[in-house]
């Protein structure tokens, strides 16, 4: 064999499958039939799942395509979100049914809050906002610590009409005040603080800089959360204790057409400015709550649901907020850390609160499995029966890992696919139907049609890789890029224009069996020696060592070969400093497990990676490094002390 061939067999060499559960199977909300009945007729299949909502009036036509990408979902029909996703559950008689289990940072702080208490405190919170003077189609932003009220405000937003715009509370205030200046918000909800780590963080002092910064806010709601001292505007500052807790219970919805703009979410792009995704009422509603009752197998009478998102990304807002509720599901909802103030503090709740579907991002899998399987071992979490994972690839360990220790091998994992741009999940496994297979998303879900194409736009044949792209409209799609229409064609039309397809950004390969790995986003895959080689392929190797935590990997420009791998690893605990030629060893590890183009040039053993603060990998400052450039910007870094440690040669390499 030669060293291409070699490469290429052992990269579609997993061969682990993992059947659904029995009765899993037996009971699952979607059956192997959804396939073939979405295929049939895709339109009729989602005019079906909208039947899941409570229109107004309902819709005349389910799509109306007929002047692309500008899609119009649920033609004529009206409906109201916050009705759907609180009121009608207590008109069903489900008003006394836990919404959210909230449990604060601070041991024992806890409030549940039931489907007939959600109903008042959103109803209270339109009733307030509407007398700050917010009216239908005005932007409301966002910037809270994860306290029921954060879900509230968003509620009382859709309720009102008035798109909101929810800011990570991690984000800095320039960053806030940019996103208020594009999308003009006129109202910012915020609190003074939230609870991180033990300490109470400020949240009120950043809104105060940005609106410094611009002077489109006309009106701050700030909920009291930490008892922080805060600086106080009277003509601006409004308590949210007095204005909300003394507004009336009573709110009657107005239904807003399905074209009505729900949310903007900004997202980073290739350039600077972050783009402004805007979702619409209909359309996302239809798909979040679809797709949380067939990839989750939702049963609203007995579930517990947790999903450990941030409601400040776009995961937050489908399976925290949109999909969960508009499904009638009980759910947690955890302020605080992973760790704090013990490192099973979440393995903790699982089995206080009898979590039954668990919801997290491969960052925060890779980061127990450093910590070995002790902790998580010392609590019963026999309650579980489905895991998800979301936001960047898995690797098969690590998939592994999490179905083992965390779900005693009894679960499905469900490894999602999807985007801020989708709206909701798009490729996954079903987990009453799909035999698992570590490492891979799998199919589109019933009513989505993806494609992993060449440069040309075909299909590329089994065993080959590709770009990924969605072949057909979809409802939860986003409708343009808040103010810019023509960056919204550019960035996601115009690549495969002439198919009409919707280019993703990211590689993806399809395996032997035409299951889609989805591979990382394009710039993340390399070509060495003409040959395309994913970053993500060679972490994955270097996580199966086992000496290795975890590892980052980027294609670094190389004179002979275009670019070649250069590797950043941390190692285990229990590894030390992993002892003498270890990077040869990990090195002969990789060009044992994928071959020798894989090889990393170099390995550098570093304590911590520079990760975003929503757990992604920044791969351009470790470029930077490999290149041996000046690191670059590095302020939406989670922690930018990071970089220096990695730049002043921590690092030990080959
Ligand atoms: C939901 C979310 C989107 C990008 C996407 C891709 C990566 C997300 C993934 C995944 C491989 C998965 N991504 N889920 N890659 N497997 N299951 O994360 O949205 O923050 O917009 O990120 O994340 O690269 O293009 P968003």
């Amino acid at each position: 064999m030669t060293d291409i061939e070699e490469t290429l067999a052992n990269l579609s060499r997993e061969d682990r499958r993992f059947e659904p559960p029995a009765d899993l199977a037996a009971n699952a909300n979607l059956k192997a039939d959804a396939y073939e009945a979405a295929a049939a007729d895709r339109e009729g299949f989602w005019a079906e799942q909208a039947e899941r909502l409570t229109w107004a009036t309902k819709w005349d036509q389910v799509l109306d395509w007929t002047n692309p990408p500008f899609a119009t979902w649920f033609v004529g029909g009206t409906l109201n979100a916050a009705y759907n996703c609180v009121d009608r559950h207590v008109e069903a008689g489900r008003g006394d049914k836990v919404a959210i289990h909230w449990v604060g940072e601070p041991e024992g702080d806890t409030r549940d809050l039931t489907y007939a208490d959600l109903q008042r405190e959103v109803s209270k919170a339109a009733n307030a906002l509407t007398d700050l003077g917010v009216a239908k189609g005005d932007r409301v932003a966002i910037y809270m610590p994860m306290i029921p009220e954060a879900v509230v405000a968003m509620l009382a937003c859709a309720r009102i009409g008035a798109p909101h715009t929810v800011v990570f509370g991690g984000f800095s205030a320039d960053a806030l005040a940019s996103r208020l200046d594009d999308c003009q918000a006129k109202v910012v909800v915020t609190a003074d603080g939230g609870y991180r780590r033990g300490a109470a963080s400020a949240l009120k002092p950043a809104v105060d800089e940005a609106r410094s910064k611009t002077d489109v806010v006309e009106k701050v709601l700030v909920v009291r959360r930490t008892n922080q001292e805060v600086d106080w505007d009277d003509s601006v500052d409004v308590w949210w204790h007095d204005v909300v807790d003394s507004a009336s219970e009573e709110h009657t919805p107005e239904a807003f057409d399905s074209e009505h703009p729900l949310y903007v979410m900004y997202t980073s792009g290739t350039t600077g400015k972050p783009k402004g995704i805007l979702h619409t009422t209909g359309g996302y509603l239809v798909g979040s709550s679809y797709t949380h009752h067939a990839v989750f197998d939702l049963k609203p009478e007995t579930d517990v649901y947790w999903c450990t998102a941030d409601i400040g990304w776009v995961t937050g807002h489908s399976y925290i907020v949109y999909g969960p509720l508009a499904n009638g599901a009980t759910q947690v909802l955890y302020e605080g850390t992973p760790d704090h103030p013990e490192r099973g503090r979440w393995w903790k709740i699982i089995e206080q609160y009898g979590v039954t579907i668990f919801y997290t991002a491969p960052t925060a899998i890779r980061s127990f499995m450093k910590q070995g399987h002790d902790v998580p071992d010392t609590f019963d979490m026999s309650s579980l029966r489905i895991l998800g994972s979301v936001g960047e690839p898995i690797n098969p360990e690590a998939y592994v890992w999490y179905r083992h220790v965390i779900g005693g091998d009894r679960t499905p994992v469900v490894d999602t696919w999807w985007q801020t741009e989708t709206g909701s999940i798009m490729i996954s496994p079903l987990p009453g139907v799909t035999a698992g297979k570590p490492g891979s998303a799998m199919t589109p879900i019933p009513g989505i049609e993806a494609e992993v194409v060449d440069d040309e736009g075909n299909p590329v044949p089994n065993g080959s890789g590709g770009y990924l792209v969605v072949t057909s409209p979809w409802p939860s799609m986003l409708r343009t890029i808040w103010g810019d229409d023509e960056r919204f064609k550019d960035t996601y039309w115009k690549r495969f224009e002439k198919q009409g397809y919707y280019f993703a950004g990211d590689g993806a390969k399809k395996d032997d069996d035409g299951d889609i790995w989805v591979l990382g986003r394009v710039d993340d895959v390399m070509n060495v020696s003409g040959h395309r080689l994913s970053t993500t392929e060679i972490e994955s190797a270097l996580v199966s060592h086992p000496k290795v935590a975890e590892a980052a990997v980027v294609g670094a420009s190389d004179p002979d070969t275009g670019q070649a791998p250069v590797a950043y690893v941390i190692l285990r605990e229990e590894a030390g400093d992993g002892g003498e030629g270890i990077a040869k060893e990990l090195s002969d590890h990789v060009r044992k497990e994928i071959g020798p183009i894989a090889k990393p040039r170099q390995i550098m053993i570093v304590p911590e990676l520079p990760k975003t603060r929503s757990g992604k990998i920044m791969r351009r400052l470790l470029r930077d490094v490999a290149e041996k450039r000046e690191v670059g910007d590095t302020t939406t870094l989670a922690d930018s002390s990071i970089m220096d440690l990695i730049s002043a040669g921590q690092a030990t390499s080959t």
